[in-house]
């Protein structure tokens, strides 16, 4: 490993948490480059589980600088929080640096995120009302509020009144809710501020240097790619780029500083909130996937819908990230299974389709089309090479090496590190 990002292939929750936390351990630097506190992972330590959504994996290990790149959007509160939990168990955080040029998430940007969502009926995206997609518009429209803004008290006075009042507006006028108080949030933000001032910095320069070395580093995805803003199932994404190129312009380097993309991959296919989903199942076989996969969302424990392989969107995901291998995640979970189906391409009218469409009134009408294996039923959680699998399991896993056009140099099949086949 001298550089390599992690990107989540499908539409997030694919298992990299555990991918992330082997390969940050060893790692001099891990950057998060895109998105907020809407990411999750759990790090395990000595049997003790911390749970973080915004600082990076490498937290853990006392020498690791742990980059929150421009491109991400803070949340000073969540953050605080989460610096709080980790020196309750004396864990160094000296090493986290926060980038000058990150925007800052507000509470109106949380209020705003929340009124919009239950505004849309039946339309809903299913966000996390963090307040990602509105801090994401500010910046967008140029009237964001950075780091570097927060750390001048004048500069950002003049910065917070302007936006709260027309927040403030928005808020009264188009869904009745309840104003923000200015000088509450300015003085609770003032307070932030002065404990989050001492890991702010230029982080871009910090990484083009720690690359220069040859240290290793390790860029940390979050959400997956058919979530991304411009690449993914638009509307029903994210506001960020969770895909490879989202690293460099959220994390302030070029794309030649990226030696390795791995893609996370599930052996099947999840989704939560709406949005199209081809190989969606809603019989008693996508229950089963549910079920033995623990497919419920770690935050609100909703049910993650289900459904088969889709090598449409993971060949998709390989192109627009340009992986170069994968990591197959949860074979175990089709352990039982009599068959298990792999969609090759779908079916629109009398036509094939094997690339994946814009148009979601398109993806709408696509059918699947399956390719059926053989399936296995022997236990495979306990295997740690790929000649110990099942056939059947060794089987499925080249189909879909064939098919994406991705070696899988990683297999995973159980939660622990033990449970992890690394291929040569
Ligand atoms: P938002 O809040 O604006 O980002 O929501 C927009 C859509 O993006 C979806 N979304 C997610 N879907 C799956 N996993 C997410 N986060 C993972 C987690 C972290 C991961 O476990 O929390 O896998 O990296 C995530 N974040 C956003 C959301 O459901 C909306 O459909
Ligand atoms: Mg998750």
């Amino acid at each position: 490993m001298s550089s390599v990002a992690i990107v989540g292939s499908q539409w997030g929750d694919e298992g990299k948490g555990k991918i992330i936390d082997y390969l940050a351990r060893k790692a001099d630097v891990v950057v998060r480059g895109q998105g907020g506190n809407n990411a999750g992972h759990t790090l395990v330590v000595k049997d003790k589980k911390y749970a973080l959504h915004l600082i990076p994996s490498g937290i853990l290990n006392p020498k690791t600088i742990n980059i929150i790149g421009n491109g991400v959007v803070f949340d000073p509160k969540g953050f605080l929080d989460e610096i709080k939990m980790l020196k309750k168990d004396n864990i160094d955080t000296k090493n986290i640096k926060i980038s000058d040029r990150a925007h800052v998430i507000f509470e109106y940007h949380k209020k705003i995120d929340e009124l919009a969502e239950n505004s849309r009926g039946d339309n809903k995206i299913g966000t996390t009302k963090k307040g990602i997609g509105p801090c994401y518009m500010d910046k967008t429209e140029r009237s964001g509020i950075r780091i570097c803004d927060l750390l001048d008290e004048e500069i950002f006075k003049e910065k917070l009144k302007a936006q709260v009042e027309k927040k403030n507006e928005i808020i009264e006028k188009i869904y009745g809710g309840e104003k923000f108080d200015f000088e509450k949030l300015y003085q609770e933000n003032l307070s932030y501020i002065k404990e989050i001032k001492e890991y702010v910095d230029d982080t871009s320069v910090i990484l083009y240097n720690a690359i220069k070395e040859g240290k290793k580093v390790l860029f940390e995805g979050a959400q997956g790619t058919l979530l991304d803003l411009d690449l993914g199932t638009y509307p029903y994404v994210t506001s960020s780029h969770p895909t490879s190129g989202g690293f460099c312009v959220g994390s302030g380097i070029g794309p030649n500083m990226v030696k390795d993309v791995l893609g996370i991959v599930k052996a099947y296919t999840t989704r939560v909130g709406k949005g199209p989903f081809v190989t969606e199942l809603f019989d008693e076989t996508g229950d089963q996937i549910r079920t033995n996969g623990n497919e419920f969302g770690t935050t609100t424990g909703r049910p993650r819908r289900c459904g088969w392989f889709d090598s449409v969107i993971v060949r998709y995901a390989a192109r627009v990230n340009g992986l170069t291998s994968i990591s197959l995640m949860l074979l175990d979970v089709l352990s039982g299974f009599e068959k298990v189906k792999i969609c090759t391409g779908y079916k629109l009218g009398d036509k094939v389709i094997t690339e994946f469409p814009a148009s979601l009134e398109l993806i709408d009408k696509c059918e699947p089309i399956y390719e059926e294996l053989d399936g296995w039923n022997e236990d495979i959680t306990l295997a740690t090479t790929f000649e110990e699998l099942p056939v059947n399991a060794q089987k499925y896993v080249q189909r879909i090496e064939e098919l994406t056009g991705v070696k899988a140099s990683i297999i995973s099949v159980g939660p622990k590190r033990t449970q992890t086949i690394i291929r040569q």
